[in-house]
């Protein structure tokens, strides 16, 4: 447990953390700026070594205001990515995610980092499951919209922000010229860290969701208030839970990731190389 996190403190200023953490990371990578960031989540971690030359690798911890990841297979890195066309790319491997009980503070500081180091897009990726059946373990799906329903905002008081459009409409036509047949869908983010009985994935089902998870909806709020542009990618790596027969295991989903990774990593890389 750790005592004294800066953003355990109401009265401290996230977005002030966030700017000492990005003098930080400009100084450890020796890059002053970042035009993009990319948060990397379960099957995606590769992307990072195709869409560019790794410029910095720093462990996310060096960096004021990260915590160390509560889960193995995900990467505690941030690195600093130079692109062919020049634009730097902040690589996050290091997501806090809402269900690991620290506040939402924390689960957005990379977000809030990311923007005050001056990226203005905001790539965010996740393992995901899939409602709709045909969507096989391993397939990538464009996120269209989100459900929040951690009944929990990044925004704190009267702050009022649209999110008409948060998945950019612009970005996700980017995506699809890439790959034309990219499916799309709405997704749920769920508190976690269960995964969701056969009912809640129905209900989530009912009100209009496709994908079901843990993470990124928060960030993106987020991401929105700092004025970035959204992309959203999950990678199916199960059906939720009812949709099949079979009951659902971290280790298949963990399998299905590491099969479908280069594929994936593949084709973010191409969309990262035409924004
Ligand atoms: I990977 O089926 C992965 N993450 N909530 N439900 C939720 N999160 C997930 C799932 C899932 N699969």
């Amino acid at each position: 447990m750790q005592t004294s996190h800066p953003l355990d403190d109401e009265d401290v200023d996230p977005f002030a953390v966030a700017r000492i953490a990005a003098g930080q990371l400009a100084e450890a990578t020796g890059v002053e700026r970042h035009d993009l960031a990319l948060t990397l989540g379960s099957g995606w971690a590769k992307a990072a070594d195709l869409i560019g030359e790794t410029v910095a690798t720093i462990p996310a911890t060096e960096i004021h205001g990260f915590s160390a990841p509560a889960l193995t297979g995900h990467v505690g890195t941030l690195r600093s990515v130079l692109l062919p066309n020049g634009k730097h790319a902040l690589v996050i491997g290091a997501r806090t995610h809402f269900y690991e009980g620290h506040g939402v503070r924390r689960v957005v500081h990379s977000v809030r980092t990311a923007a005050a180091a001056g990226a203005t897009t905001m790539i965010l990726t996740n393992g995901a499951g899939g409602i709709k059946e045909h969507w096989t373990p391993g397939t990538p799906v464009l996120i269209g919209d989100h459900i929040n329903l951690t009944a929990a905002s990044p925004l704190e008081g009267a702050t009022f922000i649209d999110l008409t459009d948060l998945y950019s409409a612009r970005l996700r036509a980017v995506a699809r010229g890439v790959q034309p047949d990219l499916d799309e869908g709405v997704y749920v983010q769920f508190r976690g860290p269960h995964y969701e009985t056969p009912a809640e994935v129905q209900m989530a089902k009912t009100i209009g969701g496709h994908i079901v998870g843990m993470s990124t909806a928060l960030e993106a709020i987020a991401a929105r208030q700092a004025g970035m542009e959204v992309l959203g990618f999950s990678l199916i790596t199960n059906l939720a839970a009812g949709i099949s027969p079979e009951p659902l295991s971290h280790a298949e989903v963990l399998q299905a990731g590491k099969d479908a990774e280069p594929v994936i990593s593949e084709l973010l890389a191409r969309v990262v190389a035409a924004i």
